[in-house]
């Protein structure tokens, strides 16, 4: 497929006002009859031929203006139906197609899911249902007739209100519905189906009355209140929060099993991976309730930043996605503990977006070119774009974001807009010039900041001196120019030696930011006879690697001391690091460990039970793709894994009696009953924290108590975390433990995703040949993307040693697995193989082997669009 650049954007040059659709589901001959009212573009090119999006498509009939058109008029292929000389007018286009739902694999467009017909339009599925303008700047008022027979389909539901339903003659049934609010197609959705459903109401601060409705499997209605509840709960944050109103009377999320993301915020129709929706204390653990919670949230925050206000061109798409998310982080920081959801967004984004940052998938939050739009839904995209919007916030202050959100949304309430018109409503609230800050959208890579320290005890002053660098990466907007300094916050305070906080004395740093806007920059800071402790990028105040000779003894003084959670919990982690790198590059620094371990246990004794999913998170050493990504070349996924698994089996030796003590203060009195709340949850997570380093450093005794926690657990959070302890000690008990839970839960697909995953990451030679027998499985099905996910998925991302194996055993199972998707759903397929993205940061002989596969793929003839972009990227 060709190229397509942010630089050729070009209004339509016809404009859709108004759209009926008229469906009849069929499971494999469904009719669409789409009537558009159009017209010519002011903004467009006067006579252009009118071509229409299509994908896959049977034309049946066509009529302009209610009559038939002239021979030769219109030209019609799968992919493009073509009118070429349209009136120069307002004129109606009624366009009847057919399509068949179940030979749908893609899960594009219209297909069944379960026996439930729904739809998945973002980013260009809409053009599979009919032929049409499929592009997020041609907004249209729609009304939906959905008719379907009874049986199959009681439940049909469209965007906006329902306005109608009734007999449509035999067995044969419509709904009608109508959603007043202009929207691009990609947000069009409809659902037919037997689907049972929980509800609540909501009153908007408007005074509207909304019905809040949950659609889930019929008998699995006892799952779906938390999502219900979530859904209540994000509608009345928008409101604190933002100041945005629900605008609908109805708002329905429906679960579907067969889904190839997380969810989808279709108007008033939220579509949603069921993995996202359905939970109860024996199936979900406490990150899956975490998790619908966040996407609930996500979907819903959707509503006002992406469909109020949506997105010009797919271009833009941070501008909906990063500020989404940034509005779902700050709605789980609300309802949870600020500082956890801190740490946690930031391992996601060290985890993920660093590493696709730092590879040859690496693109800015705002590309500027694509072939494949939809392999740009990235951590990029969605993770770094909303620290940029969190930067915006720092850098103006709450009060100032707040007023320039509510001028956006004021000023492109209805629109199509792009990050410019974002920044605009800051520059004109604040009065700050942006366009600095904006090289944020446009440059790719992460960048370092040096730091180096320099106490004049004469002067009494302490200088930071800060250098910015990022990495060369080519784009199409700064070619091969050298990067430009970006604007980086860096909130900071000081420490003293006691732990004590030192007053920062500069005019230089308000509110405790300092800027720093250029490639290198001195603070001075004033009044300090004594060199005190810097904690630098409080609450990791920017996307940005810190490299800082911080010597030992000052981290520990953080670690113990710092206000600022993130940096305490950093400190650890950085101690960790240290040690690791070392010693996974052979150098020995074995009394840097047992400091380490000495920390932590006083940490401990200084009271973790007061914040105990804190203290979890400060117990965890950095995972082996951040060592890997801390290493950054010739990485030798073996000689980390050694290292960390020493480390840990130290840390655990040496806290034993203090993790003992911990379990024994954490368990639950039996018959409690299970609650999915942020305290509680982080109980569990403590516990199983220090079950993890108890059989690091005693692994028979681990086994047995991790195998007894299986068995005996009352909910599926601690049962799923025995079973992760087990991963690594190879032998009987684990094996036993895995037959028996997979034997419980053999009807339960989402719980046996998570007996997949963890099969997975088992760091033994002999995986890939267990994962080939686990396909073989009768729950697992290539055609189910969490199923594809739960193994491969799990495999690629969290089995380093491995996945990078040094005989490219790894790459061969997932390059298979790939190529045999690819076919049936190339979304899936395109995404599974993005793993291969971190090829180029490991040791000669490993990346000979994924040099080897990658070029495999990419030589295959008949590769989807999807997949030979990621193949071709990955190789360039
Ligand atoms: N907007 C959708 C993602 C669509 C992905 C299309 N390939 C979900 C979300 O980000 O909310
Ligand atoms: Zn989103």
């Amino acid at each position: 497929p060709p190229v397509v650049r942010l630089a050729d954007y070009r209004p339509s040059d016809y404009l859709i006002d108004r759209v009926e659709l008229d469906v009849r589901l069929h499971p494999t001959e469904t009719r669409v009859t789409a009537t558009l009212a159009l017209r010519p573009n002011p903004a467009g090119i006067p006579g252009a031929p009118l071509v229409l999006d299509g994908d896959d498509l049977v034309l049946l009939a066509i009529s302009l203006d209610g009559g038939e058109t002239a021979p030769g008029a219109v030209a019609v292929t799968p992919r493009a139906l073509t009118l070429h000389q349209p009136p120069q007018r307002p004129f109606v286009l009624a366009i009847e197609t057919k399509l068949d739902p179940t030979a749908n694999t893609k899960l594009m467009g219209l297909y069944r899911s379960n026996g439930v017909y729904c739809t998945q339009c973002e980013a260009d599925g809409f053009r599979r249902i009919t032929y049409f303008l499929d592009r997020p700047d041609v907004l249209a008022v729609y009304t939906t007739r959905i008719e379907a027979d009874r049986d199959e389909a009681p439940v049909l539901l469209g965007n906006g209100n329902p306005v109608e339903s009734g007999s449509a003659g035999g067995n044969r049934h419509y709904a009608v519905w109508h959603d007043p609010h202009p929207k691009p197609a990609y947000l069009f959705a409809l659902v037919g189906g037997r689907l049972g459903r929980v509800a609540s109401r909501f009153t908007t601060m408007e005074g509207r009355e909304v019905e809040i409705a949950v659609w889930v499997e019929p008998g699995k209605e006892g799952r779906a209140g938390y999502a219900l509840d979530a859904v209540a709960r994000s509608m009345a944050w928008d409101e604190r929060a933002f100041g945005r109103a629900y605008d609908l009377d109805v708002f329905n999320v429906v679960a579907v099993s067969d889904f190839n993301m997380g969810a989808m915020e279709n108007k008033g129709l939220n579509i949603f991976n069921d993995k996202y929706v359905l939970a109860s204390p024996d199936t979900a653990t406490d990150a899956d309730y975490a998790n619908i919670e966040a996407i609930i949230a996500h979907e819903y925050f959707h509503n006002w930043s992406g469909n109020r206000v949506t997105c010009r061109d797919w271009f833009q798409l941070c501008l909906k996605e990063g500020l989404t998310v940034f509005r779902d982080q700050e709605f789980s920081s609300d309802e949870r503990s600020r500082p956890v959801h801190r740490i946690a967004e930031v391992r996601t984004l060290r985890a993920r977006q660093f590493p696709e940052d730092a590879g040859p998938l690496a693109h800015p939050v705002r590309p500027q070119a694509y072939r494949e739009i939809n392999n740009f839904y990235t951590a990029t995209v969605y993770e770094k774009g909303a620290e940029i919007v969190r930067m915006l916030r720092t850098l103006l202050g709450a009060e100032v974001f707040r007023r320039g959100m509510d001028r956006y949304f004021a000023a492109c309430d209805g629109t199509a807009a792009t990050v410019e018109d974002f920044l605009a409503a800051f520059t004109a609230e604040s009065g700050r010039d942006l366009a600095d800050f904006a090289r944020w959208y446009a440059q790719a890579g992460t960048p370092t900041v040096a730091v180096e320290a320099r106490h004049d005890g004469n002067a009494a002053t302490y200088t930071l001196t800060f250098r910015q660098s990022l990495p060369a990466i080519a784009t199409e907007a700064t070619g091969g120019a050298r990067p430009l300094p970006l604007v980086i916050p860096v909130a900071l305070g000081l420490v003293a030696a006691d732990g004590a906080a030192v007053e920062v004395r500069s005019d230089r740093v308000r509110d405790g930011v300092f800027v720093l806007d250029r490639e290198e920059d001195s603070l001075v800071l004033a009044g300090l006879t004594t060199a005190p402790v810097p904690s630098l990028f409080r609450g990791f105040s920017a996307p940005v690697k810190v490299v800082q000779d911080l010597g030992d003894a000052d981290r520990l003084v953080l670690l113990a001391r710092d206000a600022d959670p993130f940096n305490r919990w950093q400190a650890a982690q950085s101690l960790a690091m240290a040690v690791l790198t070392g010693r996974a590059a052979g150098r020995e620094t074995g009394a840097s460990g047992a400091a380490l371990a000495g920390a932590l246990a006083a940490f401990l004794e200084a009271g973790a039970l007061a914040d105990p999913a804190f203290a979890a998170l400060v117990l965890a050493l950095p995972s082996e793709t951040e060592i890997a990504q801390e290493i950054g070349r010739d990485v030798d996924p073996d000689a980390i894994r050694a290292a960390r698994e020493g480390l840990r089996a130290e840390i655990g030796t040496a806290l034993a009696p203090r993790l003992d003590a911990l379990r024994a203060a954490l368990a639950e009195p039996a018959g409690t009953p299970f609650s999915p709340d942020a305290a509680s949850a982080g109980r569990r997570a403590l516990r199983n924290a220090a079950l993890d380093l108890l059989a690091a450093a005693d692994p028979a005794r681990g086994a047995a108590l991790a195998a007894a926690q299986v068995e005996e657990a009352s909910n599926m959070t601690d049962r799923v975390a025995a079973l992760a302890v087990l991963v690594p000690l190879t032998g009987e008990t684990r094996e036993r433990g895995f037959a028996r839970f997979g034997a419980a839960y053999r009807d339960e697909p989402l719980v046996l995703d998570k007996w997949f995953a963890l099969q997975a990451t088992i760091p033994e030679p002999g995986t890939p040949e267990r994962l080939r027998g686990l396909m073989r499985h009768e729950a697992f099905s290539l055609a189910n993307p969490n199923r594809v996910r739960s193994l491969l998925g799990s495999f690629s991302l969290n089995n380093p040693t491995q996945f990078h194996r040094p005989d490219g055993a790894g790459y061969d199972l997932v390059a298979e697995v790939v190529l045999a998707l690819d076919g049936t759903n190339p979304q899936v397929a395109a995404r599974l193989l993005t793993a291969f993205g971190t090829w180029r940061m490991v040791e000669a002989g490993r990346r000979r082997q994924a040099e080897r596969v990658l070029r495999s793929i990419a030589a295959r003839p008949g590769l989807s669009p999807d997949v030979s972009d990621i193949a071709a990227r990955s190789l360039g």
